[in-house]
């Protein structure tokens, strides 16, 4: 039997395209201190240009995510016609609902109904945006929750976001999706009003067909299967984008792949067999990362490489082989199959890909040999350095 090589799986190699966050760009830290590093953006254009280089060296990254309020601007037309003339699309409008002191005790699960009134509001005031930039996807990630039982009723919030999340979603246009995330804690740490695929899952079924699921990889308790539930909301047809980040202990909002490399191939073996990678796939591939310690732009280069790299070796596995292995119950054939398709070393064929399509053969030495990062020290000189969440 002929082996899965490279050239069977370049077409859908070619289809890859991992929208970047614009805060990732920003100075980031933790609670104990933020690190600033010379030529980090003070707008968001920097911050665009700066995702727009990641593209330039990798050809993986046509499209840029924004936070909103974080990159609010005047003029979106002209945004948007700036991240074009750099080769980007803007992507994602991701909505920002626990920065303001209304939002103490929650948003749109909220108990007043005023307090749902600005959330609601602030996610139409998305859609508008959405509107002008192009952009196709509002995802909504909520930091409602409670700290201590009994502090609200559980039930009358969780019908508060839905009713919330209908009126959002009657405002969308006929190309507009809304993605709910879950995070099972974090700011609050009892409960949160979306802590689980099964609530995310819940809620946008019952919105329509125009909403899904957004599976952020830090957001799950240690040890869960997370390509299980890949699995499922593929399976289900509501899988509509991942916030890819990887974590050692909780939202650490790490380099995806750096932490268990094994799990994003597991993912992305998924992925692919549910046909998340397929032309019509609803699924959009975005990070959600922080740079703490590490330059910006190339942590974000190293990042959509991981993802490149793991895609490939779960397009190498055999699946005739592995098929005909889980028939015959071969327990040790199949996970062979599987390990030796994760074990395979797709560097220097992928090195090959890139170059063959203009790109440099290794996009992180071609960054730091640039001088880009120096340049960008040089010229970013006064203004204020935006950090992750301004
Ligand atoms: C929350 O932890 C989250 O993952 C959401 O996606 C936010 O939008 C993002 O981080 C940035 O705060
Ligand atoms: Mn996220
Ligand atoms: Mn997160």
């Amino acid at each position: 039997m002929e082996m899965t090589s490279f050239a069977d799986i370049a077409p859908a190699l070619e289809r890859q395209a991992i929208e970047l966050p614009s805060w990732a760009f920003g100075n980031s830290g933790t609670r104990f201190k933020v690190f600033g590093t010379p030529g980090t953006p003070r707008s968001p254009e920097e911050k665009i240009a700066d995702a727009a280089k990641v593209h330039e060296l990798t050809g993986l990254a046509p499209a840029v995510a924004l936070h909103i309020p974080w990159d609010l601007v005047d003029d979106w037309a002209a945004l948007r016609a700036y991240a074009n003339g750099l080769g980007v699309e803007l992507g994602t409008v991701n909505s920002n609902t626990f920065q303001d002191d209304e939002y103490k005790f929650g948003s749109l699960a909220h108990s007043d109904a005023a307090v749902r009134r600005k959330a609601i509001d602030h996610h139409l005031r998305c859609l508008e945006i959405m509107t002008a930039t192009g952009s196709r996807d509002l995802k909504i990630w909520l930091a409602d929750g409670t700290n201590y039982p009994g502090q609200d009723s559980l039930r009358a919030r969780q019908d508060n976001l839905a009713t919330s999340l209908q009126e959002i979603y009657a405002q969308l246009g006929d190309d507009q999706r809304l993605v709910l995330e879950y995070k099972f804690f974090e700011p609050a740490f009892y409960h949160t009003d979306v802590p689980d695929w099964g609530t995310s899952f819940a809620q946008v079924s019952a919105l329509g067909p125009k909403a899904y699921t957004c599976l952020d990889t830090g957001h799950h308790a240690p040890g869960t299967n997370i390509e299980f539930i890949v699995m499922q909301l593929l399976r289900l047809g509501k899988l509509g984008s991942f916030d890819f980040n990887s974590r050692f202990y909780a939202d650490d909002d790490l380099i995806v792949g750096a932490a268990d490399p094994f799990q994003l191939f597991r993912i992305l073996f998924e992925v692919i067999n549910g046909g998340g990678l397929d032309v019509d796939s609803p699924v959009q591939f975005m990070l959600d990362q922080c740079h703490n310690v590490e330059d910006k732009i190339p942590g974000q280069i190293r990042s959509v490489l991981n993802v490149q790299e793991m895609t490939a070796r779960a397009l190498l596995v055999d699946r005739p082989a592995l098929a005909a292995a889980q028939a015959a119950h071969d327990v040790l054939g199949a996970n062979g199959v599987l390990m030796d398709a994760f074990y395979t070393d797709v560097r220097p064929a992928l090195a090959d890909w890139r170059e063959g399509r203009g790109l440099p053969a290794d996009p992180m030495k071609a960054y730091a040999e640039s001088g880009h990062q120096e340049k960008l020290a040089a010229e970013r000189v006064g203004g204020k350095q935006l950090s992750w969440s301004a």
